[in-house]
């Protein structure tokens, strides 16, 4: 039977390596110190320790278990083999969920109101209707041409951001570099949703976020690396950003010390936007490991020369 091998630094990773276990994975599954685990043929991974992979020397296969695969992409001595990564309904469903909370609660200016009550203040923040929102989303791929479709039907004004162009009912969306500037200066409420690249690490910076409009809010579900913390707490300072929901950070867990837990109108979440569930993401990897073995194309395949 085919070996897999889980590896990397998360918990969620001894999680799904024990479900395949006790289920009808269809897999031998061995961990780093198992005898026999050098002969693994598929690796199941999050954040690997470097060059960890490239102990397996009759790799075929390296699967993540999220929809990101930075943390695979960063090792210098990865493997040459096709990577796959996680795309399901549930993520999807999740991150949809997650921004359209977001969304709502700038657009319909609850953070302005709850402030307000810890004032004891009784004040009818305007409101406005959802076509006067402008939501912009970059990256217009599996979650965020989701979130843009759901916000759309909604009612908002939605128009997204990605390297090339596409075609989405009701929905403008705006392709490449050069249209960024564009795309910024035409969005109250702004969701980054890109992958991290080396073309997008550090995206969210302080040239960027000034051509979105003053008063402009930022829900932030890509990942830590994309945003210069600095310079989203110093434009929250100068009211150039009236808000930013932030739920991926450079260093998770976020350090107890970190100042962004008490930068004001800064909300932190957990890196809880969305999460796959455990049985469809090993049905994910048995799929492809079945694909592998019968040599058919494998789903959800990353392209390493773009990093996503
Ligand atoms: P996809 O690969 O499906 O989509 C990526 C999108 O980003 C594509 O539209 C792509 O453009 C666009 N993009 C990539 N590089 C650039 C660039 N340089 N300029 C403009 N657009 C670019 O990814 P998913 O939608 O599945 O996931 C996106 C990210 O969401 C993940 O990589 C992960 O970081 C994050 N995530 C966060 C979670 C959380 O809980 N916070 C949960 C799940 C995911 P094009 O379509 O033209 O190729
Ligand atoms: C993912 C994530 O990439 O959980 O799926 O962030």
């Amino acid at each position: 039977m085919i070996k897999v091998v889980f590896l990397g630094r998360s918990t969620d990773v001894p999680r799904l390596a024990q479900l395949a276990r006790g289920g009808n994975a269809g897999f031998a599954v061995v961990e780093p110190g198992d005898p026999g685990a050098r002969q693994a043929e598929v690796a199941v991974c999050w954040r690997p320790e470097p060059g960890a992979l490239a102990a397996y020397p009759r790799l075929r296969l390296i699967h993540g278990i999220a929809a990101g695969v930075d943390n695979i992409l960063c090792d210098p001595q990865l493997p040459r083999v096709p990577l796959c990564r996680v795309v399901a309904t549930d993520l999807a469903d999740g991150m949809s969920e997650f921004a359209t909370w977001g969304a709502l609660l700038y657009h319909r200016n609850l953070d302005r109101t709850l402030a307000n009550q810890r004032l004891h203040r009784w004040q009818r923040v305007p409101q406005q209707p959802a076509a006067r929102t402008r939501v912009g989303i970059m990256g217009m791929g599996v979650l965020g041409s989701r979130v843009a479709a759901d916000l759309q039907r909604l009612g908002f004004s939605v128009h997204g951001w990605a390297r090339r162009p596409k075609a989405l009912d009701g929905v403008r969306c705006h392709a490449g570099a050069d249209a960024l500037g564009p795309f910024l200066a035409q969005t109250d409420i702004l969701v980054c949703l890109l992958p991290l690249t080396a073309e997008t690490r550090g995206i969210l910076n302080r040239a960027t976020l000034q051509q979105l409009p003053r008063g402009a809010a930022l829900i932030h579900v890509g990942r830590g690396d994309h945003m210069v913390t600095a310079d989203v707490q110093r434009l929250l300072e100068e009211g150039h950003l009236r808000g930013a929901l932030v739920d991926v950070f450079e260093h998770e867990p976020l350090p107890a010390d970190s100042p962004l837990w008490d930068t004001s109108n800064l909300i932190v979440t957990p890196h809880i936007a969305s999460t796959a569930d455990n049985a469809g993401v090993l049905e994910q990897i048995a799929e492809n490991v079945r694909r592998l073995q019968a040599g058919k194309p494998l789903l959800n395949l990353v392209d390493p020369a773009l990093g996503y």
